[in-house]
């Protein structure tokens, strides 16, 4: 009995201290043999090495030496991750393969934006190396080599504490100090002042962030025309080349944030609150825009465009939007536009041939819609039971929300804001599911002809769709 239980002791406790070992060594940078004074649990494990067999094969010291390689490895596959998603000069950035010419970005904001960005990290990156530089050196050239006596022991450096204030001092003031400047020259008072200058208004649109969609409203849509029209369109934006645009940022749900890169940086687009920013697009082309700030499901979807055209392009899709249809409908047109009015329930959500319907209470139609999404959204909090009991005294809140306004489709270039191009077959698979196109997006998860069929697929015949996809082609 005796020996038994001295003998299971006798294993038991070197196995236990390796183990407190194996712990305090991973987090003390000090081996066994520098170790000032040998802890008692060292000892004993000295003592018994004999019994103990797996110390020499899997050291604690090897095992967190494996343990940083593999840490290395992991930061070197991230790294090289990262880098595989820069391309200097992609649509959506502002950078580009020479840095120096500022050529990534378009027009005034971009501009100054981008120069701002390069003075301050490049002047960082010198900082860096210099005091990284510096503490590398002193920590490899003066370490501590076994035997060395206690090194001078020194208080103060006059001229060298001066140096080390002064100059970060300086740098941080002066970089400041522009970066206010620059914040100035962002406000919209620098837009009108410019425009002033080229003797020509500003342009002024809203941009209203839906989950996952842009709006977009000119109240003025011609500025140099006294009391021009209003246009709503979504997710791509039209405006004149050099004229400063004026935006004002809303949103009807939760925060966005719109982003143009090269023609402007970020600006948060948030609910009760009206935002603004401008910019000038200085060359004809398009510019791609993305939401930059999480807001949901498909947020990663939420991309827009830019098309800067010449004023005389410009001019001619403020005068031909809305009114008469390029061409009359067709049979077919004629059948959807029924559909769409009918069977298809899309009138609910969708606006063709005006800017802003106004309804039986005056009140504009879209901003109607908002409500309603607001008070379904509310409702929706509510227990089942009293949900259910709602839809059975029909009292449940109407389920018309805002969707994009669809009179210019036929003249956009995309669908899903952004996400694919937009011609016969995507729009036709965008009707008969757009979940196949977009995951997540608001039109499935809402409209009811999406919510009877298990597969999720529109309640529409083939003949339908095609009726539809005519007529909303024919909008333009
Ligand atoms: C419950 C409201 C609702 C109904 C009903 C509805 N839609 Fe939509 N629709 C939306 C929303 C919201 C979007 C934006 C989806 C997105 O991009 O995330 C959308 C997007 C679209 C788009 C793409 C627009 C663009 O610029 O990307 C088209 C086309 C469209 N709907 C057509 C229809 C048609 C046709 C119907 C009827 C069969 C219909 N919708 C019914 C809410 C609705
Ligand atoms: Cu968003």
């Amino acid at each position: 009995m005796v020996t038994a239980a001295s003998e299971i002791l006798h294993i038991r406790r070197p196995l236990r201290t390796r183990r407190i070992r194996g712990f305090t060594m991973g987090l003390l940078p000090f081996s066994e043999k520098d170790s000032p004074t040998k802890t008692q649990t060292a000892l004993d494990q000295e003592t018994n090495r004999g019994t103990s067999v797996s110390s020499a094969s899997d050291s604690p010291t090897r095992r967190s030496g494996r343990r940083s390689l593999v840490a290395l490895v992991l930061l070197g596959i991230m790294v090289a991750l990262v880098a595989v998603g820069c391309d200097a000069d992609a649509h959506q950035s502002v950078l580009s393969s020479t840095p120096w010419t500022l050529d990534g970005a378009n027009g005034p904001v971009a501009r100054e934006q981008l120069l701002l960005f390069n003075v301050l990290l490049w002047t960082m990156v010198v900082v860096f190396v210099l005091v990284e530089g510096a503490l590398l050196y002193a920590a490899i050239r003066y370490r501590r080599k076994p035997g060395d006596p206690l090194p001078p022991q020194t208080h103060g450096h006059t001229p060298l504490e001066i140096a080390w204030t002064i100059v970060p001092t300086i740098l941080i003031l002066g970089l400041g100090i522009w970066s206010v400047f620059v914040l100035f020259k962002l406000e919209p008072g620098e837009a009108v002042a410019l425009a002033r200058e080229q003797g020509k208004e500003p342009l002024h649109v809203e941009a209203i962030g839906h989950q996952w969609w842009w709006e977009f409203r000119y109240e003025d849509a011609n500025p140099d025309v006294e009391g021009s029209e209003l246009i709503t369109t979504a997710n791509e934006m039209r405006v004149p080349v050099d004229r400063p645009v004026i935006m004002t940022l809303k949103s009807d749900d939760v925060i966005h944030s719109f982003w143009i890169p090269k023609l402007a940086g970020k600006q948060d687009v948030v609910p009760t609150k009206a935002n603004q920013m401008w910019f000038l697009a200085e060359d004809a082309g398009m510019y791609y825009g993305q939401c930059a700030e999480f807001c949901g499901t498909a947020h990663a979807q939420m991309k827009f465009r830019v098309h800067a055209l010449p004023d005389a392009e410009y001019t001619a899709w403020v005068d031909g939007w809305g009114g008469e249809l390029a061409e009359p409908l067709s049979p077919d047109g004629a059948a959807g536009q029924l559909v769409f009015l009918g069977a298809g329930q899309c009138v609910t959500c969708h606006t063709v041939g005006s800017a802003d319907p106004v309804n039986e209470v005056g009140e504009g139609v879209q901003r109607a819609r908002m409500d309603t999404y607001i008070a379904y959204t509310k409702w929706l909090q509510k227990p089942a039971e009293e949900r259910l009991e709602d839809v059975r005294a029909g009292e449940e809140p109407p389920t018309a929300f805002a969707a994009p306004n669809l009179t210019d489709l036929g003249a956009r270039t995309t669908l899903g804001s952004g996400l694919v191009d937009l011609n016969r077959e995507t729009l036709r698979q965008w009707l008969r599911n757009p979940d196949d196109i977009k995951p997540g997006n608001r039109m499935s998860e809402l409209a009811a002809i999406y919510q009877t069929r298990l597969d999720h697929r529109a309640d529409l015949t083939e003949d339908e769709l095609s009726d539809l996809v005519e007529y909303l082609m024919a909008q333009k």
